[in-house]
């Protein structure tokens, strides 16, 4: 089992593609077919232009705010590649690439950054939950489905999604706990990008590793090179095979790295070091990614460059589609999250129209 060669108490991680593109280990390379690869890399290339154009957009007020994936790709593309169609994804709000590879269209992922709760309803058959905001609710969610899958006894998995942060949140605990006292189908994705806004990985836990955390759960745990999408994809197919034999949870650490901000709301200059921003450019998912493809015979600099000018066309083109359909009127969100408004609700809308008519 993999988690026993990599144990994370050791501080031994799992790589497949080191961060020049080469294999570390040949035997550990998964079985993909061409076709499959090239769609994985050209949806981490997806991912990229649009969350840079995303940013730009923003940054032009056309935009509503925004959490950028840059240098997450491989964490999201890497797991979701790896499920079947019946298998579930529990995004928190950093995985479009992710949610892209499943079926989501770029344009409703836009349309929630532009403040279009339209955005949350994906077709039935991509099975992706909405983007949850509050940190670690993912894990309860997605045991929530794991176990209705179970009694069910339904043949899928669920991925639920997690920051670095959002492990030491008491919603990671109880998801966790839950998940492995029943032995449900759940896979958690740590995505460790090494920071939640300004509070670094190594003050956010005592803990060496937060793939050590499975230990305390009774249910494996692994520490995966997060940028390396073979390696992710190995590590989400083993706990993939783990689940479906009734074997309970897994929880994957992705050592990734937020190369952008945390929203288009933060500034990183503030309290990082661009040394340590200039060490992960390096290790960037699609650098390593593309190497290796290259040197497979399955790409090439001309392709990338075709590639890239029609994405970014296509990336435009449904940005102009997000803001024809025009801004939603405030008032909607209050009114959209339950079939009648709760009197909370009801008061915090009166509030705001008071607020509307002061302000006229
Ligand atoms: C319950 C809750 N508390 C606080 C916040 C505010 N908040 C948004 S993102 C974030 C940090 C999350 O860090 P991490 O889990 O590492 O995820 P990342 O943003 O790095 O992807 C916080 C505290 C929130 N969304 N939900
Ligand atoms: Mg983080």
């Amino acid at each position: 089992m993999l988690s026993k060669k990599f144990d994370p108490l050791k501080g031994k991680i799992l790589e497949v593609l080191n961060y020049k593109g080469e294999i570390v280990d040949e035997k550990l390379v998964p079985k993909l077919d061409d076709d499959k690869l090239i769609e994985m890399y050209k949806t981490m290339l997806l991912g990229r232009i649009a969350d840079i154009k995303a940013l730009q957009y923003q940054r032009q007020g056309r935009m509503l705010t925004y959490a950028p994936i840059k240098g997450q790709e491989a964490a999201q593309v890497g797991v979701v590649a790896a499920l079947e169609q019946q298998d579930w994804m529990v995004p928190a709000f950093r995985e479009m690439a992710g949610m892209l590879y499943r079926g989501a269209s770029l344009k409703q992922l836009y349309l929630y950054w532009y403040g279009n709760e339209e955005g949350s309803r994906f077709e039935k058959d991509v099975r992706i939950l909405p983007i949850s905001v509050p940190i670690a609710s993912q894990i309860n969610h997605g045991a929530g489905v794991a176990y209705a899958s179970k009694i069910l006894d339904k043949k899928e998995v669920v991925v639920a999604y997690v920051g670095d942060g959002g492990t030491s949140h008491g919603e990671f605990h109880e998801g966790v706990n839950f998940a492995a006292v029943l032995d449900l189908p759940l896979i958690v994705i740590i995505q460790n990008n090494q920071w939640a806004i300004s509070t670094p990985r190594e003050t956010q836990t005592k803990a060496k590793t937060l793939a050590q955390k499975a230990v305390g759960y009774g249910i494996p745990g692994i520490q995966v090179d997060g940028n390396d999408p073979l390696a992710m994809y190995i590590a989400t197919e083993e706990a993939k095979k783990r689940a479906l034999k009734g074997e309970g949870p897994t929880i994957i650490e992705a050592l990734t790295y937020r190369l952008g901000p945390h929203t288009t709301s933060d500034d990183p200059t503030i309290y990082r070091d661009q040394k340590e921003v200039d060490y992960w450019e390096e290790r960037d998912p699609l650098k390593r990614f593309k190497i290796y493809l290259i040197n497979k015979g399955l790409w090439s600099e001309e392709q990338e460059e075709k590639e890239t000018k029609e994405v970014t066309d296509y990336v435009n083109k449904t940005f102009k589609e997000v803001e024809a359909t025009g801004l939603i009127d405030l008032e909607e969100t209050f009114k959209y999250t339950y079939a009648e408004m709760t009197p909370d609700l009801q008061e915090q809308l009166d509030d705001y129209k008071a607020y509307l008519k002061e302000v006229e």
